[in-house]
Order: structure tokens, then C-alpha cells, then sequence
């Protein structure tokens, strides 16, 4: 059975409290009657959780956790596995070691997206590298039980691992077996040749799929063709998660809606 998810990116205060009792058990049992498998979420800091609470919403709407984003931790607190600070990379580190527990809780594979940052102005392309395949290798090592997947990102969000050819090289250099690669269609239209020669090339390294058309709307609403998109995938023996992150139009609850009808047939 295939099996599909939804990113819910919200922010980590919201989790807290109130908003995990309210918006956020609404939300979760939404994606559930949608007919969604799982949600993904995005975890800023695993300390501002309440995983016991988040666990049993989960869980009580039938719904499981494939995949923890970690972006955020970029997005407000500027962590970068590439800063040239090296108090910045050390936190951005640690910060990813701290998600380790959760995602062993939900046998959820750890996103590394933005948190790779961005060749800061003075520091070579070069060095990115060597600091980011050292933190990789830092990360991997310390949470052997768990999977690790970087994604791809095009060139306007980074300068670092645009491409599945960038990320296998990279995987060589990290020499780990639990880290893999996180496949976006919408990086990939931008960014590779040709989409299924591509996800063929990645293969088993693939540890977690996005959904978003040509567009970044739901699967459906631009030009990718997702029939032979993924029948590839799934032609490499993929059998996780696929999971819709798009953007909320022309609403949030449509586009879900759409996502799913559409990923079903
Ligand atoms: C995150 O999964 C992603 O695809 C990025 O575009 C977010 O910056
Ligand atoms: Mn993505």
C-alpha cells in the first residue's frame, strides 16, 4: 500500500500547550480524515515539545510521523551546519543530535534542509564542504539508529547540493550508511535533467519524498507528470512515505484535498 503524508510546518511555540490541544489536534485529525498516513512535522526545537502529548494525537488519529523537518532552526535562530562561526556550526550540530531521541521515538528519518546554510561572504565553496560533511559525519555517527536524509535544494534557497549527482558525492565523502538523500520534485524540476533518471540514479539512497507540481501548488495543479515520476520512484523499491509539501492554495484545506485525490489514483 502506497502510503502518504502532508508537511505541517508549524512553529515550535505552537506545539506547547494550548496550541497542541487546540490547533494543533484539529489539524492533526484534519490530515487524518483527509485520508493521509502521516504527518510530517517540522520541529524547530525538541525541547519546546511535548512529545508525550504530540505522541498521543498521533497516534490517536491513526496518523505516524515519517519524517521531522528541522529547518526552522535556520529560519529564526540562523544555526548552520557552514556558518564561520564555529560557536554557530557546533549549535546547529547539537541541535540535530537533539531530534535524534524523537525520531527514534517515531522511527521518523531527520531532515537536514536549510540547516546545511548558505557559503557565508569571505569562505570558500570548498570549505562549506569540509564543514558540512565533517557536521554530517558528526550527526550520523551519533544517532546510528536513526536515518538522516539531506534534501537537494535549488539554487535560489542555497549554493550547497543542488542536485541527486551533488548529494551522492556527498554521501561518498560522508561514508555513512544511515545517511541518504530527501528527494523534492519541485527542486528537482528546477534543478535535474531529467527527474526519473535522476530518482533511478539515487535509488536506495532515497530516504524521503516530496510531492509539489512545477508550480510548488498541490500534485496536479501544474505540469510535472507524476504517473511516471512516481512510478519511478516506487520501480526503485521505495516503500516509505510520500508527502505533500506545497503551498497553501487557493487555501490550505483544497490544496490538501486535491493532494491526496490526486496522489490516490
Ligand atoms: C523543505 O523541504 C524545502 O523543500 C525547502 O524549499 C524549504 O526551504
Ligand atoms: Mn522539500
Amino acid at each position: 500500500m502506497k502510503k502518504f503524508s502532508l508537511v505541517f510546518s508549524t512553529h515550535a511555540a505552537k506545539f506547547q500547550a494550548v496550541a497542541l490541544k487546540g490547533d494543533f489536534e484539529a489539524n492533526i485529525a484534519k490530515i487524518a480524515g483527509w485520508g493521509y498516513d502521516g504527518v510530517e512535522l517540522a520541529i524547530r526545537d525538541p525541547r519546546l515539545v511535548d512529545v508525550d502529548a504530540l505522541a498521543r494525537v498521533i497516534s490517536d488519529h491513526g496518523l505516524t510521523v515519517p519524517a521531522m523537518g528541522t529547518g526552522q532552526a535556520w529560519g529564526e535562530e540562523g544555526l548552520s551546519f557552514t556558518s564561520d562561526d564555529p560557536a554557530i556550526r557546533a549549535k546547529a550540530i547539537e541541535r540535530i543530535k537533539s531530534h535524534i531521541p524523537l525520531a527514534a521515538r517515531f522511527n521518523a528519518v531527520i531532515i537536514l534542509g536549510l540547516i546545511r546554510g548558505i557559503t557565508p561572504p569571505g569562505q570558500s565553496h570548498a570549505q562549506s564542504m569540509d564543514y558540512l560533511v565533517a557536521a554530517l559525519q558528526d550527526c550520523a555517527a551519533a544517532g546510528a539508529g536513526v536515518r538522516f536524509a539531506l534534501e537537494p535544494l535549488n539554487r535560489y534557497e542555497t549554493d550547497l547540493i543542488h542536485t541527486v549527482a551533488d548529494g551522492l558525492t556527498l554521501i561518498e565523502r560522508v561514508g555513512a550508511v544511515n545517511f541518504g538523500l530527501l528527494l523534492d520534485t519541485f527542486h528537482m524540476n528546477i534543478e535535474e535533467p531529467v527527474i526519473e533518471e535522476s530518482i533511478c540514479a539515487c535509488g536506495d539512497r532515497i530516504f524521503h519524498f516530496h510531492v509539489a507540481d512545477s508550480n510548488r501548488w498541490y500534485p496536479g495543479a501544474g505540469h510535472l507528470d507524476f504517473g511516471t515520476i512516481l512510478k519511478t520512484l516506487y520501480a526503485t523499491g521505495y516503500e516509505d512515505f510520500v508527502s505533500g509539501e506545497f503551498m497553501p492554495k487557493p487555501d490550505a484545506d483544497t490544496a490538501a484535498t486535491r493532494a491526496i485525490a490526486y496522489l490516490q489514483q
